[in-house]
């Protein structure tokens, strides 16, 4: 096993390794003076601490995050073996400003197994920093990019050859939303804020079964791979999680929100195309593509979010209750677990919906 996986990862590291010896340097990076603040992440659905306007000049904002392989429970009684940026499936979202730098120390600790690395959407630069950030077991690296483009964006590791796709569908992926300075506006270019923020990380698995249909379970990622790849072949997940595993946002684990609050819904999907509706809601404000420079779509019944794209969407809370936030795809959401719950308080008005006669006696 060992020399197999060793094969792999000398593989892989090979293919996509930028030499950058023969490219000259046009210019350097203008961050002279600027401020540098560090950004404690956190555990999805929840968005680091953040302004939604920007304060004061563009600012270097440094993040540590460190992979994790690790066997994630992915729904009950189901593992797989994950690989993960910060233990978590999705890795947790960074945010910042149009115009800062993100300065990014990438660890991969020597009890990992395998090569990995980071390609952001967001960055300019060949392979978004995938080239330039491969980090062996027992190594780190930094990247610093200029966040020059405001949205909501993927990132995801990206090893060379087959490890691309086999890392980004065991759970490698996570998102960056780049505010634009003066925070978000509205369709008619109107200032508009959120109360809360949630951070949902769809994710396709692809869990090998044995001849009694029981899912497998295996040591390591390089066990799993085999197997997987070959269910990964049908583009058939057996598993669809919203942030990690089946139920990880539904019951006591909902997200939350009151009646009059206003909440930013933000999806990724690294691999796979989804569609996302709320239940009982809309999407006030959509920014399709999760462009904030576009100006956003209005009162949306679903809105479609591409593999290797995240969305983000307003909605105003007006009625208590529980909504089902999903992929609508309903045998996607609720046979394969593409679901969440939001739970509102509040009063409940009679002008937006009222049971005008309870179930009874056909007259
Ligand atoms: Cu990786």
């Amino acid at each position: 096993m060992a020399t197999s996986l060793m094969a792999l990862t000398a593989s892989s590291s090979a293919e996509e390794t930028i030499d950058i010896s023969n490219i000259s340097i046009s210019s350097e990076a203008k961050i002279e003076g600027l401020e540098r603040v560090t950004q404690t992440l956190v555990a999805p659905p929840y968005l680091p601490e953040h302004n939604q306007i920007s304060v004061g000049a563009p600012k270097i904002v440094e993040i540590t995050m460190v992979i994790e392989e690790k066997e994630l429970e992915i729904a009950s009684g189901v593992f797989a073996q994950a690989m993960t940026f910060e233990g978590t499936n999705p890795g947790p979202m960074i945010v910042v400003h149009q115009d800062d730098y993100v300065e990014l120390t990438l660890v991969n600790p020597k009890t990992n197994s395998m090569l990995h690395n980071i390609d952001f959407h967001a960055s300019t630069g060949a392979l978004g920093g995938g080239g330039l950030t491969n980090v062996a077991p027992g190594q780190q690296v930094k990247l610093r990019f200029k966040a020059t483009k405001p949205g909501v964006f993927v990132y995801h590791c990206a090893p060379g050859g087959a490890m691309i796709p086999y890392h980004v569908v065991t759970g490698m992926n996570g998102a960056i939303m780049i505010l634009p300075r003066e925070g978000l506006k509205d369709d008619a270019g109107k200032s508009v804020s959120y109360d809360k923020a949630y951070y949902i990380g769809e994710q396709d698995w692809y869990i090998p079964q044995d001849a009694d249909g029981k899912f497998k379970r295996y040591d390591s990622p390089a066990a799993a791979m085999g197997e997987t790849m070959e269910i990964m072949k049908n583009l058939t997940p057996t598993h669809l999680t919203f942030n990690g595993k089946v139920g990880a946002l539904t019951g006591d684990k909902a997200m939350k929100a009151k009646v009059g609050e206003t909440v930013l819904f933000i999806h990724s999907q690294a691999n796979r195309d989804s569609r996302v509706h709320l239940i009982g809601g809309h999407g006030d404000l959509v920014w399709h593509g999760g462009s904030f420079n576009d100006a956003p779509a209005t009162n949306l019944e679903t809105w479609a979010v591409a593999g290797g794209e995240a969305t983000a969407a307003l909605y105003t809370f007006l009625q208590p209750g529980l909504y089902a936030y999903v992929n609508h795809n309903l045998i996607e959401a609720i046979l394969l677990g593409a679901a969440g719950h939001v739970s509102v308080e509040g009063e409940w008005n009679n002008d937006l919906m009222e049971q005008v006669e309870k179930p009874g006696e056909i007259k």
